[in-house]
């Protein structure tokens, strides 16, 4: 029997069309790891708001010169591809965007900056991605907690990881700024019933699963 006609053969994760606005008055060169994170909390903050996905966003930058190469959100919802989380968006357009696989080709230095440590998902895409540097928010139970997400099985020893693969992790990076997007989204939730796609599941959220 044939593969059905509808088979479908590739998939796109793009940005939303407001991210435009907010890079309008983003400067190109974004000196300080307080002045890109800042641009993620903003990011993060409006994206869950517009109901394109999660409270999550992230940016790749030249770690030396701080241009911008590239910018993610999470869009699970507005794709509807699970894996469509902002690490996953911000480092395959900035493969696309330099057009390579390795975000360290030719001995560049750039860093995924990205409000909390990433899920079980996202330590691989950013193992891979070539990165020499990932800088987060912040990195304990607080983005669970209080979000209901499940951010998947992570090691203990996650920052070690990357130590070990040449990837420096800097941490704490406008942490508070972090936590306040988080509290924001849970009272968006419980506002307006908004969907925390992977929940964890003793929050009563859909897991996905039929148990
Ligand atoms: C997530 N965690 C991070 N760090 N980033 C995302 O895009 C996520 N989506 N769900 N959990
Ligand atoms: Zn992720």
């Amino acid at each position: 029997m044939p593969v059905p006609a509808d088979l479908a053969r590739s998939f796109t994760i793009s940005l939303p069309a407001w991210v435009e606005e907010e890079l309008a008055d983003v400067p190109a060169v974004l000196a300080t790891r307080q002045d890109r994170m800042a641009l993620v909390h903003r990011l993060a903050g409006r994206n869950f708001r517009e109901g394109d996905g999660g409270p999550f966003a992230a940016v790749v930058v030249d770690t030396d010169s701080g241009e911008l190469v590239s910018v993610g959100v999470n869009v699970v919802l507005s794709t509807g591809i699970s894996s469509g989380h902002a690490e996953v968006t911000a480092l395959g357009l900035a493969q696309v965007g330099t057009g390579s696989w390795d975000l360290g080709a030719g001995g560049a230095r750039r860093e995924l900056v990205v409000n909390w440590r990433p899920c079980a998902q996202c330590y691989g895409a950013t193992l891979w991605s070539g990165v020499r540097t990932l800088v987060v928010a912040g990195s304990g139970p607080e983005l669970e907690e209080i979000t209901g997400f499940d951010e998947g099985p992570v090691r203990e020893d996650w920052a070690e990881q990357f130590q070990a693969r040449g990837i420096d992790v800097v941490t704490d990076v406008l942490r508070e700024e972090a936590l306040e997007v988080y509290r924001a989204y849970a009272t968006h939730v419980a506002a307006t019933g908004a969907v925390v796609y992977n929940a964890r599941a003793d929050t009563g959220g859909d897991t996905g699963s039929d148990g």
